[in-house]
């Protein structure tokens, strides 16, 4: 398989009560106890926003956490990362083996008929799917988590072209590769290889697009970042891009190593990537 299913079973226990994320995460997430919670005179524009929709959200009755289905080390992680740093309270449906019949394939099925993660419920209840529409959402409902470059910002189409490219060139090739026998009724093997060589050539093309970092937008983080980290566990592997895109290895180990972050790689890919 393509998805790095080799995650060591149970790595990240300690950070899971009963499928939620722990007490832990939710404190260092809670906006209820951090900056611009009261409002007041110097809040900032964006913290009185989200200030003003949480409020209505109360007296909606919408004001539900985030709910992401996920199985560890598989696309949810994108959307998990780039939930931590909003900071939005969250609870994680823990559906591993969804691609299986089973009842984890039933959960998700029940909100999304394609049968894939990321899978996001909105605190109103809107299932959203689609990493690209989700990372675009979450940025505009939290501007200052800097999940994007501002609309204004002369990075942002760049970032809009990035973003759309790596999930529709690279994203498909894992469906492919995953899963050959949808695809062709015979030599499998053939068509997993002839897609891998694609998408090694894919990440060459990205790579050579990178400069001079240290993130994808040069000094701009983005959720771009968040995509090669994850990405890059997935074959071809963190190994191949050390030797054949550095640029990108040394993304994916900047953004392992922001402690905002670490939970989330511990969580999907094991300890040693904390
Ligand atoms: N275009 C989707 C792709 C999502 C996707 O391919 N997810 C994979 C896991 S990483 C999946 O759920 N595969 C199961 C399947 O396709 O049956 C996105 O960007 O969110």
């Amino acid at each position: 398989m393509d998805f790095p299913h080799s995650s060591p079973p149970g790595c990240h226990r300690v950070l899971l009560v009963g499928g939620k994320v722990a007490q832990p995460n939710r404190e260092r997430n809670g906006r209820s106890v951090g900056r611009g919670a009261t409002g007041g005179q110097g809040e900032r524009p964006a913290a009185r926003n989200f200030r003003v929709r949480r409020e209505r959200s109360r007296a909606l009755g919408t004001d539900q956490p985030y709910v992401l289905y996920a199985a560890r080390g598989w696309g949810s992680v994108l959307v998990e990362a780039m939930l931590a740093l909003c900071g939005a309270d969250m609870r994680i449906e823990q559906i591993d083996g969804f691609d299986h019949p089973g009842e984890n394939r039933s959960k998700l099925l029940a909100v999304n008929p394609l049968a894939q993660v990321p899978t996001l419920l909105l605190p109103d209840g809107t299932v959203m799917t689609e990493s690209a529409a989700i990372a675009l959402l979450l940025a505009e409902s939290f501007p200052e988590a800097g999940l994007a470059p501002a609309p204004d910002d002369v990075r942002r189409p760049i970032f809009l072209r990035h973003l759309i490219w790596l999930v529709a060139n690279i994203y498909p090739t894992f469906t492919f590769a995953d899963y050959p026998e949808r695809w062709v009724e015979r030599e499998t093997d053939r068509l997993i290889d002839t897609v891998r060589r694609h998408r090694e050539a894919l990440w060459r093309m990205f790579e050579a697009e990178i400069d001079p970092g240290p993130w994808v937008l040069g000094d701009l983080f983005s959720v771009l970042d968040i995509y090669v980290c994850a990405m890059t566990h997935w074959y071809p592997r963190r190994a191949w891009f050390e030797a054949e895109c550095p640029k990108l290895h040394a993304i994916a180990l900047a953004c392992e190593a922001d402690a905002r972050l670490s939970p989330v790689w511990t969580r999907n890919f094991g300890p040693e990537t904390a």
